[in-house]
């Protein structure tokens, strides 16, 4: 933390300020408020009250939500850059949400752990979602099912996680409860749009090699229906942050070992494309319908 990171610290309170019975190192958060404001002027939409941070296979779903209003550039906005990582956008989006005159900030430019073993860089999106005036965040994300009767494009519900990083967003005594990590009441309002949606509990590796079957194995045995490599830190940091978490899965692959097939990027990208339409209608189902209701601040 430079003298210059703490010097821009904006004085009035913001939703990503830390609780002030922690001792949250303040550099994270300045950034994400920075990042905040260069959203606003930028786009002019002084709020987006819902925020999606796109996953793999994500990408293409989004243009259902409603009309692009503007989109930057990862490296215009402090602290988000461009990760190369085929499939994903790179650009952070405001969409005015269809029927409504509510924006949503779609973030198409996550940040994995893997890129630099830095948790704060990966809770970034979520913290600047949070000072950007959203209250709820809805975290997709492509990965790896452990059910053998989820085909590729099947999406999943999270009921619930297993942080298998080793890391954390949080430093200092930050005692957050993660009871109800992922909401009920937004799992009940997907539901509302896709009523035969699976729910599962998803484990977050640390990547970015995918397991090896016996890995797979060991996720199972622990409680895991899914694995991956994006949102079990960026829930933590989310609901940290005073936000409710939605979480979407879409499995785009088997399991190391469950299946026969080898693992490849490309297959991740193909199940996407392949989902987009019906993917596309559920997030846009479920971001209305969330516009629609009041906020629940968990
Ligand atoms: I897409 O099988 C996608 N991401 N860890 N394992 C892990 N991450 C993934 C997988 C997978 N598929």
């Amino acid at each position: 933390m430079s003298s210059t990171d703490s010097s821009t610290a904006a004085t009035a309170p913001s939703p990503a300020d830390p609780p002030s019975d922690d001792q949250q190192p303040a550099a994270p958060f300045s950034l994400a408020r920075l990042a905040a404001a260069r959203i606003a002027e930028l786009t002019g939409i002084p709020e987006h009250r819902v925020a999606v941070v796109l996953g793999s296979g994500w990408g293409e779903a989004v243009s259902l939500v409603g009309e692009t209003v503007s989109t930057l550039k990862a490296q215009d906005v402090p602290g988000f850059h461009v990760s190369g990582i085929p499939g994903h956008a790179g650009t952070l989006s405001s969409v005015r949400i269809a029927g409504t005159d509510q924006y949503a900030l779609v973030i198409g430019a996550r940040t994995h752990l893997y890129e630099s073993r830095d948790a704060d860089g990966v809770a970034h999106g979520v913290r600047t979602a949070a000072a950007a005036g959203a209250r709820t965040v809805v975290l997709t994300n492509g990965c790896g099912g452990l059910n053998p009767q989820w085909e590729p494009g099947t999406v999943v519900l999270l009921s619930d996680q297993l942080n298998l990083t080793g890391t954390s967003p949080l430093r200092g005594p930050a005692f957050v409860d993660l009871t109800d990590l992922y909401s009920a009441r937004l799992r009940a309002l997907a539901r509302r749009v896709e009523p035969e949606l699976p729910e599962g509990v998803y484990a977050q590796f640390a990547g970015p090699q995918y397991e090896t079957p016996a890995e797979v194995r060991m996720a199972g045995r622990l409680g895991a229906d899914l694995v991956g490599m994006s949102t079990a830190l960026e829930a933590i940091a989310a609901r940290h942050a005073g936000l409710e978490i939605l979480g979407l899965s879409l499995v785009t692959n088997l399991g190391a070992g469950i299946s026969a097939q080898p693992l490849s990027h490309d297959e991740v990208t193909a199940a996407g494309h392949a989902a987009a339409p019906r993917i596309g209608a559920l997030l846009a189902g479920i971001v209305q319908r969330l516009a629609a209701e009041p906020d629940q601040v968990p």
